[in-house]
């Protein structure tokens, strides 16, 4: 298989995240892709390519312009205003305010943010670009013709909405992955996210669609990030009513459950028999995960890996998350191994 990353990664380093009342190191870090570049050479994967420019023809189809003009602008408007910290927002449209894009970067930060933890910084628009040229390039490399790939997103992109941004992600790696497949000839894509976390940028872009089938595995989101979105309820609307399945997990759960719900999604994929799969490759369901609930072994992930490729379909696998820095490497490529066994 072959794998799609860029060095640009690490232009976006924050140095605080706010949890539990503090400004802590970020969990998303930059080791992140290290230890998952590290793992992959050592399990004998062909050194990452490094991928073509984005298209941003394409990404104007996943996120509205005036979000895509906030994200390149952020960090001036914020160094302009001579403030010496990373931009977070302060002050959000909560219910019965105003929705409506305000000129002060405070005003803006809130109103384009789902989630108030994530910070950007001077290199974080770079590296979210170049996050998404990762996905889009192993896109291409199943248009043209391979059978999988691996694309090395970093920052994370499940949690990025049509104009939202936090949970880490910027620009929605995946469902630009999606829409490069479908604007180079594909009917229907299978988007199945198996990220510890409910995808819901993702549900949110293709919710009124039926080209992307967008199916979720993830903590319920009565205990879990990103608590606003997830439930099972959720499936769809208009053109779009079918086409999403959320199946949220209580705290705890282990193989069995999870694969249980794996297997539901995967038998409601081949029935909508797409001409690609892409997967939302989160490993923040392991066990040791130091933000997530599931209990997921390593051994579990090969398992996953193989019922993923018993699919056989053309598959594009794109980081998500996972915390648990030191197995985040082994977890992935035990996915990827899986897959080809
Ligand atoms: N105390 C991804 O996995 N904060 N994003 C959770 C838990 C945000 C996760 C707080 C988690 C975002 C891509
Ligand atoms: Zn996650």
């Amino acid at each position: 298989m072959r794998t799609v990353a860029s060095s640009d990664h690490s232009l976006h380093f924050p140095k605080g995240e706010l949890s539990g009342g503090e400004l802590v190191r970020p969990f998303e870090c930059p080791e992140r892709w290290d230890y998952i570049a590290q793992a992959l050479s050592a399990a004998g994967y062909s050194k990452p390519e490094t991928p073509s420019a984005l298209d941003m023809g394409i990404v104007g189809k996943i996120h509205q312009q005036d979000y895509l003009n906030f994200l390149s602008q952020a960090w001036t408007l914020w160094e302009a205003e001579g403030f010496n910290g990373e931009a977070l927002p302060t002050v959000v449209p909560a219910r019965r305010m105003q929705q409506r894009e305000p000129d002060h970067i405070d005003g803006k930060l809130g109103y384009f943010a789902m989630a108030i933890e994530t910070a950007i910084t001077k290199g974080t628009y770079q590296a979210a670009l170049s996050s998404a040229a990762c996905a889009q390039s192993a896109a291409n490399l199943l248009n043209k013709g391979q059978s999988s790939a691996f694309a090395l997103c970093r920052p994370p992109g499940h949690h990025a909405g049509i104009d939202l941004y936090g949970g880490y992600c910027f620009l929605n790696n995946a469902a630009i992955a999606a829409q490069t497949l479908l604007d180079a000839g594909a009917k229907r894509i299978a988007l199945l996210d198996v990220d510890f976390h409910h995808g819901n940028g993702t549900q949110d872009i293709f919710y009124h669609r039926d080209d992307v089938f967008f199916l979720s595995l993830h903590g319920d989101p009565k205990q879990a990030f990103p608590h606003f979105l997830g439930y099972q309820d959720e499936t769809g609307s208009g053109a779009g009513d079918g086409f999403t399945i959320n199946y949220p997990l209580p705290p705890g759960s282990a193989y069995d459950v999870w694969s249980a719900a794996l297997t539901d999604a995967l038998n409601k994929i081949r029935a909508y028999s797409p001409d690609a799969l892409v997967i939302s490759l989160g490993v923040d369901t392991f066990e040791r995960d130091p933000i997530s609930f599931f209990k997921l072994t390593s051994h579990d992930f090969t398992r996953y890996g193989e019922l993923l490729g018993a699919m056989n379909l053309p598959t594009l696998f794109v980081m998500e998350g996972g915390y648990a820095v030191e197995e985040i490497g082994i977890n992935t490529c035990n996915v990827l191994n899986g897959f080809q066994m």
